[in-house]
């Protein structure tokens, strides 16, 4: 970088500070440090907020990219496992692909600007990046009561690494509320999950809605769905070769899980490996949270897609009726 380019970037990175620091805040009951800043309509914590305004301003997708979007612990690993597999698979077949020794995030970041994962919501995506510009954009959720909970696990996991006293635990109850509240890390999620739906609806070529719990329940149908949207669907033949149930298989959780990259690794100073890999389950939320706070959970969300077109894919009543 020139002297001159340096300078603009440290001006900018002044500007984006000096924004910042105007914004609404509350404090994160999830961690002791950091603050959530509510920026567009939804929550983050500093660090990302600064580099997602930069990302609005600099960010320009290749005219072919895939955008892998995503509210945190919502299956982002999978889906980046899955997307990288079926769109490299003709380099590199199951057993020698760089997913056995890299973490699915680095071997997405590899792809350049090919594959981007994010988990800016919809309205807040640099104008490059919507649908409307070109781009494709895949989209992963998840009921929203298994979300709150791995949040929960995941974040707690970190403090625990992070405090040295081993007095890091916070309650479930809190989380909870933070989260029933809207005011969560990359929050409202109902709001995260709206604004890809409805572009889902208004360019459905161009915007891939999938579901964690159709992906577990329907793995092959799934695929085969999601590599016809990344422009490179599996042949007969291919099927014939086993190559989607060696894609399925390479990116399952327990595949993924015992990797010596991921029992070994670290995908940021804070951020353990293992940690992204915990259970990978439908249904969790029932060892943690209580019937009711269920039922809170799945009313508040009913209440705000009411009207979407979106039903409770992930209620059991709702099973078969997923949009
Ligand atoms: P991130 O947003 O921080 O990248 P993300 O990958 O979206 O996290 O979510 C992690 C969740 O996906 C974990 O769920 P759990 O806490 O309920 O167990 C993790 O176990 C699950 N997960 C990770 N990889 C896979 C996979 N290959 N298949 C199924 N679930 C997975």
């Amino acid at each position: 970088m020139s002297k001159t380019e340096q300078q603009k970037s440290t001006a900018a990175d002044e500007g984006i500070k000096q924004l910042v620091s105007t914004l609404p805040t509350k404090p994160d009951c999830n961690s002791t440090t950091n603050l959530l800043y509510q920026y567009q309509g939804f929550w983050y914590h500093q660090f990302y907020l600064e580099h997602l305004i930069a990302a609005q301003t600099h960010f320009t997708p290749e005219p072919n990219s895939t955008i892998l979007c995503s509210y945190p612990k919502t299956g982002t690993t999978w889906l980046k496992a899955l997307s990288f597999a079926i769109t490299t698979r003709t380099h590199y077949p199951p057993s020698q692909s760089p997913l056995l020794s890299r973490f699915p995030h680095d071997c997405v970041l590899a792809r350049n600007k090919l594959l981007v994962a994010t988990h800016i919501p919809y309205t807040s995506l640099p104008a490059a990046a919507a649908a409307a510009s070109g781009c494709k954009l895949a989209y992963i959720c998840r009921d929203p009561k298994d979300v709150v909970v791995s949040l929960w696990q995941f974040q707690r996991k970190q403090k625990k690494e992070d405090d040295d006293d081993g007095d890091a635990d916070m309650g479930i109850e809190e989380a909870f509320e933070q989260f029933c509240e809207g005011n969560s890390v990359a929050g409202p999620y109902w709001d995260h999950v709206l604004g890809y739906w409805r572009a889902s609806l208004e360019f459905p070529e161009r915007v891939l809605f999938v579901r964690y719990e159709e992906l577990k329940r329907e793995t092959e149908r799934c695929v085969k769905a999601l590599a016809d949207f990344l422009g490179c669907g599996f042949s007969l033949e291919e099927e014939k070769q086993g190559i989607v149930q060696g894609i399925i298989d390479l990116c399952s959780i327990e595949s993924l899980k015992g990797l010596d990259v991921t029992k070994n690794g670290r995908f940021a100073p804070t951020e353990s490996m293992p940690s992204f890999y915990r259970k990978g389950e439908v249904g969790d939320w029932r060892n943690f949270l209580t019937e009711e706070m269920g039922a809170r959970l799945d009313k508040i969300m009913a209440d705000r897609f009411a009207g979407s077109g979106l039903g409770l894919w992930f209620s059991a009543s709702n099973q078969e009726t997923t949009n």
